[in-house]
């Protein structure tokens, strides 16, 4: 098949589930052509099946907002037309499920049909899509598309809870490569982070507010205080400053390290302990169900679709959203002996194969399938 996928090339959740979807995809032979407005950062290589078209929005001194929506639109057109697209997956419904009910319009008028695919990923949903500012066009165009999948069966219920859509939702869970993510932690790296055995501690983010990364730091000290440890934060975003600053102060700074946005996951994972989620909401929690791929057992908020992944004593623990100190007995509880640690890590590995690369991709072709069946 020739599939046009549009997704945000950055480090969110979307961006990579659908980067790696378009690698899954090309793997088995599939044209995938990516479109948005950088190279996606998960995608890097050679790859003969994949084809990167940049979507370059043209300033002008009238426009105080770049018109993207429209420049979006316009590829979409250029790359279907062009390469003989079949369909058009958009992952996040803000602005890209607009753009392709534009893109469609344009494209029946000159007699072809194209029909689009919507992945609803979490906060274009429960965030930023049920503002009313953003509202009316975001029910219109999951109105228009042909399919719509959630990634969780949370979201799917957010997303009727919080629009009024009689449109069937279809759950297609996000999924992790597990061979890749289940490597042998490099010694080296772990006697550098931690060269009296302490345990290491990570929590992935794009730092923003909904994550709560104070928690973590709150959830990290006290442990700290119990049991020699170190936290690695990766990844980056508005409340990175914020967090630092609490930690430039406490007196377990020297234990906290922040590295940044980092693209070798799979090489950082399999240092952990432990992986630390304090989420707000998470649609699903892409970033533990990688931990988990590593063997790495997950604290997480029982918040949104997490009780989807993480199973509440086996896989890790679940608690409500800020209680830090339930977070730091359960992570105790885990820590406690090698013994344990080895049950919760081997359970963590086995609930990921659940959503390996293997299983979940084959529902999106089986998607695809039928719906250009239809046509
Ligand atoms: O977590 C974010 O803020 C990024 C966001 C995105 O769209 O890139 O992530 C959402 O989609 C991910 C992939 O489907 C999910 O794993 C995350 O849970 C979801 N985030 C939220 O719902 C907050």
């Amino acid at each position: 098949m020739n599939i046009a996928i549009v997704c945000y090339p950055t480090f969110g959740g979307s961006g990579v589930l659908a980067t790696e979807l378009g690698k899954a995809l090309a793997d088995k032979g599939h044209n995938i052509h990516f479109i948005t407005y950088q190279q996606p950062v998960r995608l890097s290589g050679f790859h003969a099946n994949i084809f990167y078209h940049e979507v370059r929005v043209p300033t002008y001194p009238l426009f105080d907002f770049p018109p993207y929506e429209t420049a979006l639109a316009s590829t979409m057109v250029d790359v279907i037309t062009n390469n003989n697209i079949e369909l058009l997956h958009v992952h996040y419904a803000i602005p890209h499920a607009a753009a392709a009910y534009m893109a469609k319009q344009i494209l029946a008028k000159e007699g072809l049909y194209i029909p689009v695919i919507t992945t609803l990923h979490g906060t274009d949903i429960t965030l930023v899509g049920r503002d009313k500012t953003y509202k009316p066009v975001v029910t219109f165009s999951m109105m228009e598309s042909d399919i719509l999948t959630a990634v969780s069966k949370n979201l799917k219920e957010e997303t009727y809870k919080n629009f009024e859509i009689d449109k069937d939702i279809e759950v297609i869970y996000n999924f992790v490569d597990v061979k890749r993510f289940n490597k042998k932690p490099v010694d080296a790296f772990k006697k550098l982070i931690a060269p009296n055995g302490e345990k290491i501690i990570v929590h992935a983010s794009n730092f923003r507010k909904v994550k709560r990364v104070e928690d973590v730091i709150n959830t990290f000290l006290l442990l700290n205080e119990k049991l020699p440890s170190k936290l690695l934060l990766l990844g980056d975003g508005p409340e990175r400053p914020f967090a630092e600053s609490i930690c430039r102060d406490c007196v377990a700074a020297t234990n906290i390290k922040f590295l940044g946005k980092q693209e070798q996951m799979e090489d950082i994972l399999p240092l952990a302990d432990l992986f630390l989620f304090t989420s707000e909401y998470e649609s699903f929690g892409l970033a533990a169900l990688e931990a988990m791929a590593a063997e790495v057992p997950v604290i997480s908020t029982n918040a949104g679709g997490l009780p989807e992944i993480n199973i509440d004593g086996v896989t890790g623990y679940m608690t409500n959203v800020g209680d830090v100190e339930d977070m730091c007995n359960k992570a105790l509880e885990i820590l406690k002996d090698k013994a344990t640690h080895d049950i919760f890590k081997a359970n963590a590995l086995k609930q990921a194969k659940r959503f390996d690369i293997d299983n979940i991709v084959p529902q999106y072709e089986k998607l695809y399938e039928r719906l250009l069946v239809k046509i």
